[in-house]
């Protein structure tokens, strides 16, 4: 912005979806913060993965981006290449996709961020997974069912998920059914679906910021409390996990009003909230106020290089989100051992005389998967109960929460509730 923007300056072509930007920026911050302050290893996953853009920009501005991709350095010049990329031929997705450092999300298809929270939590007990869910993706099937994902999670064995709906309103042209509920009711749900509702709602940016960082330490701190009774054996039943419920305009920051329409917190905000240069040329002002509006000289030097005392701020190393090992596929990966299949085929030597049942058939080659049963971390998550479609023989090796589950249904992840 070192000077006036001129129509030339804009991509003919403009893509990408503000709206849910804003809020991803000010959770990745947030978290920055809680895991300098507590040494936390977090992994962030983005249920609303179309905001690509922000956690594209979080990890450019931790150092992740700059060292995995050398051409966009922490320079004007990488930060116009940054820029240039995004959605451009030859360049990169607008969704927070697999080159995207620190993602094991996609995103693009809604209604899984939950599911993958907690399969990258389930033994990983020093793990904790920052979860977004947009409240359009909470309406998909998927999502609204995994909720119950807290059932499965074992406090002493496992990691953790914080949950964060982000009630901003809309999911593309309408509101979304989660944020014409009331506080109360918000609260009723998901205290039925074992949670413990934290809201932090608002649109003045210093408010918030405080409300935030506040509600962060009080969640860390709960989350820490039911790990270490869990894992001191202090505990039963089913612990009530925190989560929050963030409520803020869609596309906050962002132009308020354009060609006389309101633009934040509105569906106008999903997309690209200022388009149409060349029938408007006025909209190019609207960008230029926009843009400037973050004060862009005061955080980045002369050189285009964000200024130290805001580059401090995010934590170092391996605790960066888009650095973590368990979210860069390769670093923590172990080749699965897998049985021949051909050694568990059914021998059938005469048409019509052999008896068997697929799922045990399916079994016996699952036990073996691993190259062995005790292997750590081998789960399986069935919808079918597993006495009407038995799988085989798994040994009884596991406990969950103290009870033996027996043969059935060790090995397979069972709500924690039929334990108590
Ligand atoms: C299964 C599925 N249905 C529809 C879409 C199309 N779609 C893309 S973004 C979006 C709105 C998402 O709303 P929300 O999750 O609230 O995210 P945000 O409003 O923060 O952008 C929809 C419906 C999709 N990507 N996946």
């Amino acid at each position: 912005m070192h000077e006036p923007l001129k129509f030339e300056h804009i991509k003919p072509r403009l893509l990408g979806h503000w709206g849910t930007t804003p809020g991803l920026n000010f959770i990745y911050v947030h978290f920055n913060r809680l895991i300098k302050k507590h040494d936390l290893n977090v992994i962030y996953v983005t249920g609303p993965g179309h905001g690509g853009p922000g956690l594209v920009a979080n990890t450019y501005l931790e150092g992740t981006y700059s060292e995995l991709y050398p051409n966009i350095s922490q320079t004007k010049e990488g930060l116009k290449k940054l820029f240039k990329q995004f959605s451009f031929p030859g360049g990169i997705p607008s969704h927070v996709a697999p080159e995207t450092p620190g993602s094991i999300h996609e995103g693009g298809e809604l209604g899984y961020s939950i599911a993958h929270a907690y399969g990258a939590a389930f033994d990983n007990p020093d793990l904790l997974v920052c979860c977004v869910v947009g409240d359009g993706e909470a309406e998909t099937g998927p999502l609204a069912a995994s909720w119950h994902s807290n059932k499965f999670l074992n406090p002493a064995r496992d990691g953790a998920v914080l949950s964060i709906l982000h009630l901003n309103g809309y999911k593309i042209a309408n509101p979304t059914i989660l944020s014409r509920l009331s506080d109360a009711e918000l609260t009723q749900l998901f205290t039925g679906y074992g949670y413990k509702p934290y809201f932090v709602e608002g649109h003045e940016p210093e408010t918030m910021h405080q409300l935030m960082a506040h509600t962060l330490d009080t969640v860390i701190e709960e989350i820490h409390a039911i790990q270490n009774d869990a894992r001191a054996g202090q505990s039963a039943g089913l612990p009530v996990w925190p989560m929050i419920i963030l409520r803020t305009p869609k596309g906050w920051t962002g132009p308020k009003v354009v060609d006389g329409k309101p633009v934040e917190d509105t569906w106008r905000a999903h997309q690209v909230p200022v388009t149409n240069f060349v029938s408007h040329p006025d909209h190019v002002k609207i960008l230029e106020e926009w843009l400037k509006g973050y004060s862009p000289e005061e955080l980045f030097d002369g050189n285009g290089k964000l200024i130290p005392e805001l580059a401090e701020l995010a934590p170092s190393g391996e605790r960066r989100m888009g650095a973590n090992p368990h979210a860069n596929g390769g670093l923590l990966l172990k080749d699965l051992v897998m049985p021949d299949f051909r050694e568990y085929a059914v021998r059938v030597t005469k048409p019509g005389t052999e008896t068997a049942e697929a799922t045990r058939v399916l079994g016996n080659l699952l036990r073996d998967v691993g190259g062995g049963t005790n292997l750590p971390g081998k789960q399986r998550i069935a919808p079918q109960p597993r006495q009407s479609q038995p799988q085989g023989h798994y040994p009884r090796n596991r406990k969950v929460r103290g009870v033996s589950q027996g043969e059935v249904r060790a090995h397979t992840r069972i709500p924690l509730v039929q334990a108590r």
